[in-house]
């Protein structure tokens, strides 16, 4: 099995972002629940012109099973298992090229949407049982972080592979400096142990074809 872990770089003049710091802290690293399945772990630049072909080389050359995807989303105080990503870029602020693209789709012609094919209620459920804040979220935003996760649901249709993202709260580094209102963050080593049980239940999962055990019995995920 093999799993890549996407995380991106600093953006919005930042000098961390928690997604590649808890990426690149589990680069190459096994412990019991991966049962050697490898983790790689890619950056991704954020940048809309260039992060989709940096993720389509991270696909090609590694063929992951898994793919989770990783970014920060300030303001949010738990990990986010992101339900959908739509087709639709439109920027708040400049990303790291200065490019503020306004109601662009993200692939012209593309559906309107795709949703995650992680079993994102058992991820919750399997997070929170460990101890771990996490809900399902229903928006990714429309930056560079659902660009990326519809670029990635997009690039993988019908390919058999487990793929989505998931949301980051900021670093207590981040939000001791933050411009307005105190935002939530999570230490590193919080965040990198969520990530590891993230893994371990979606493994969990592929390796045993389980279905979501979705609450209330739907049939979407
Ligand atoms: N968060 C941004 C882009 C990169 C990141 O880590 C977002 O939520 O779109």
């Amino acid at each position: 099995m093999r799993i890549l872990l996407t995380g991106f770089e600093p953006f919005g003049g930042q000098s961390l972002n928690p997604s590649w710091e808890v990426a690149r802290a589990l680069h190459g690293q096994q412990w019991p629940a991966l049962q050697g399945a490898q983790v790689v772990a890619v950056q991704l630049p954020c940048v809309f012109a260039q992060a989709l072909p940096a993720l389509q080389q991270a696909l090609t050359q590694h063929t992951p099973d898994i793919v989770l995807a990783l970014g920060q989303a300030e303001g949010r105080c738990d990990l986010s298992v992101e339900r959908v990503a739509i087709n639709v870029m439109d920027a708040r602020i400049p990303d790291n090229a200065g490019a503020l693209p306004i109601d662009v789709p993200v692939i012209a012609g593309g559906p309107a949407a795709y949703f995650s094919t992680l079993p994102i209620k058992s991820l919750v459920a399997g997070l929170k049982a460990a101890g771990f804040p996490a809900s399902v979220s229903q928006t990714a935003g429309t930056f560079v972080c659902n660009q990326v996760f519809y670029g990635l649901q997009h690039a993988l249709v019908g390919q058999g592979v487990h793929s989505g993202f998931m949301h980051l709260p900021l670093l207590p580094e981040q939000a001791a400096h933050w411009p307005g209102p105190s935002l939530p963050s999570w230490p590193l080593a919080l965040q990198v142990a969520g990530v590891q049980q993230a893994l371990a239940v979606l493994l969990a999962h592929r390796q045993q074809g389980l279905a979501d055990a979705a609450i209330g019995g739907g049939t979407l995920n």
